[in-house]
């Protein structure tokens, strides 16, 4: 076991078991066993946890912390998340199944997200009005939103916590995190760190625990400014409508169908070998997976054998098999969903092409491993298509022209990230203006960087993370208009000398 953390919420600046004294095992979901023993909180945790958050927002003891008091506290979260890196990769990696190196990787990009911000805080966040008039000064200030929910998945826990984290408390808002219940391990050891570095009190509480249980009522309460939530489309809608009854302003991320446009032009070598990458990276629990292959008909056949020869080779394994290429899926209840919408999708004309089942090769039969799979032969109307499996399942349409390819990337009500492989500049250019997504990769898959929004158009989500636009969401805007010297505004005339009452 890595991690027993039985005092593991953290509000107002102490750390304490649940109300309850209710704990939970995290098990790992490459072989089962015990990763962690966490709290789980209750909603009385929850109410604490807000409260908390409330008082030290209205207090104001961080939010009137200068700019650069609170870039100096992210940068020192910075620091001591690269003092413990090696050890905060361990954990995430314990509780997700991931590769150790991929999880490696994942904190490598909270330290720049956290980096990022400390750095955007920095620069000028107030403009001044020019009005005509030189007794007038008008100025536009960016305050605090207040408090805020943060509510993360399972897939990258530690990297989505940071998203919402990091530019929280450059704006100077109180938050509760509430990570996934599959993966609370690497959310401890954060809220440590921003407890070590000089958090006042109050400012960063943690909760642990079932959505239904300990999420809702943070979405649901008067209390709470803002929720930001990365996770599936029905909980999106349900956050999204508990939120309209106390008029809190949402930033929801909800995943994606996300297409990946391959022409007969293109750089084939690349575009095959990215596709293989976009779809079966982290066994596809990535919202930006490359999960629908558009490819122009004349390079069908050739492109489908290549990727079903690559996939048919991927080795799969947990966290220390140096070999392994990709991991487990997250629990069993996630493989049986991606093992239904595979059966779905063949019932509705689907043709399976690799995997498509739980591997059975041991030691994989201890843990949620699904084979890489290809499903051949599909069109939009689908479930597959339409869908998110959010496991290793690529489909396959044809396309026959740019129109096509475009009307076919844009029919999907998601619209997080695509891609488009051409050598045709103008072409790629045409495509990526017409493909309704957050985020186009032109002969490209995958990349991100903490400076560049993120998020997405339709049914995507609302709002954007990372980059200026990642720190807006937690800022409020008030224009400051200061009259020099006071006057009478002389709109009304004065009562009559001698009228009374
Ligand atoms: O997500 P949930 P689940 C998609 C993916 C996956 C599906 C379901 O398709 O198969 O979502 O996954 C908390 N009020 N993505 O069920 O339920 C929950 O505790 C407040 C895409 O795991 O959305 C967890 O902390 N909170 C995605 C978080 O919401 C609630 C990443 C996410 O859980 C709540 C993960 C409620 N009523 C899954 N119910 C992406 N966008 O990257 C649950 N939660």
């Amino acid at each position: 076991m890595s991690a027993q953390s039985v005092n593991s919420l953290f509000i107002d600046g102490q750390w304490r078991s649940a109300s309850n004294n209710s704990i939970r095992e995290i098990r790992s979901p490459h072989d089962g066993s015990l990763v962690a023993i966490v709290s789980e909180a209750t909603p009385q945790d929850a109410a604490d946890a807000i409260a908390s958050a409330r008082v030290s927002f209205d207090s104001a003891v961080f939010s009137s912390w200068s700019w650069e008091e609170r870039s100096a506290l992210v940068a020192r979260i910075a620091d001591l998340l690269e003092r413990d890196a090696e050890k905060i990769a361990l954990l995430e990696s314990g509780d997700t199944g991931k590769r150790l190196v991929e999880a490696r990787y994942d904190v490598a990009d909270v330290i720049s997200v956290f980096r990022y911000y400390a750095g955007l805080g920095l620069t000028e966040h107030d403009r001044v009005v020019h009005v005509d008039d030189e007794r007038i000064k008008s100025q536009i200030v960016s305050e605090p939103v207040g408090v805020c929910a943060l509510i993360g998945p399972w897939n990258y826990p530690l990297l989505q916590a940071s998203w919402k984290v990091a530019p929280a408390l450059v704006a100077g808002c109180s938050f509760i995190l509430k990570p996934s219940e599959l993966t609370p391990s690497s959310a401890i050891a954060l809220i440590k760190l921003i407890d070590e570095a000089g958090t006042p009190k109050g400012v960063a509480n943690l909760i642990l625990g079932a959505g239904a249980n300990v999420g809702a009522p943070l979405t649901s309460d008067k209390r709470v400014d803002l929720v930001s939530f990365t996770g599936g489309l029905a909980t999106g809608k349900a956050i999204m409508a508990t939120a309209a009854e106390t008029v809190k302003k949402v930033a929801l991320e909800l995943g994606g169908k996300n297409p990946n446009i391959i022409f007969a032009d293109a750089d084939l070598d690349a575009a095959i070998d990215n596709a293989v990458t976009a779809v079966f990276l982290h066994s596809g629990q990535v919202c930006s997976a490359g999960t629908r292959l558009l490819v122009e008909r004349s390079i069908h056949d050739l492109v489908v054998e290549k990727i079903v020869v690559r996939a048919r080779a991927i080795r799969m394994g947990g966290p220390s098999d140096q070999s392994a290429e990709t991991g487990p899926l997250i629990s069993q209840g996630h493989m049986e969903k991606v093992s239904k919408y595979v059966e779905r999708a063949l019932a509705e004309g689907a043709q399976l092409l690799t995997g498509g089942k739980r591997s059975t090769l041991p030691p994989l039969t201890k843990g949620w491993y699904f084979e890489p799979t290809v499903l051949d032969h599909c069109v939009t109307t689908m479930s597959c298509v339409q869908d998110e499996s959010f496991g290793p399942v690529l489909t396959v349409e044809v396309f026959d022209s740019e129109a096509e390819a475009i009307a076919l990337g844009n029919d999907t009500i998601y619209g997080l990230a695509g891609a488009v492989w051409t050598n045709d500049t103008d072409k790629a250019k045409r495509v990526a203006k017409a493909l309704h997504h957050g985020t186009i990769w032109i002969n490209d898959f995958g990349p991100y960087k903490a400076q560049a929004e993120w998020g997405g158009f339709k049914a995507s989500g609302i709002g954007r993370e990372l980059g200026p636009n990642g720190l807006q969401e937690y800022l409020e805007i008030k224009h400051v208009w200061t009259n020099t010297s006071p006057a009478r505004s002389g709109w009304f005339a004065d009562a009559q000398q001698g009228d009374s009452k």
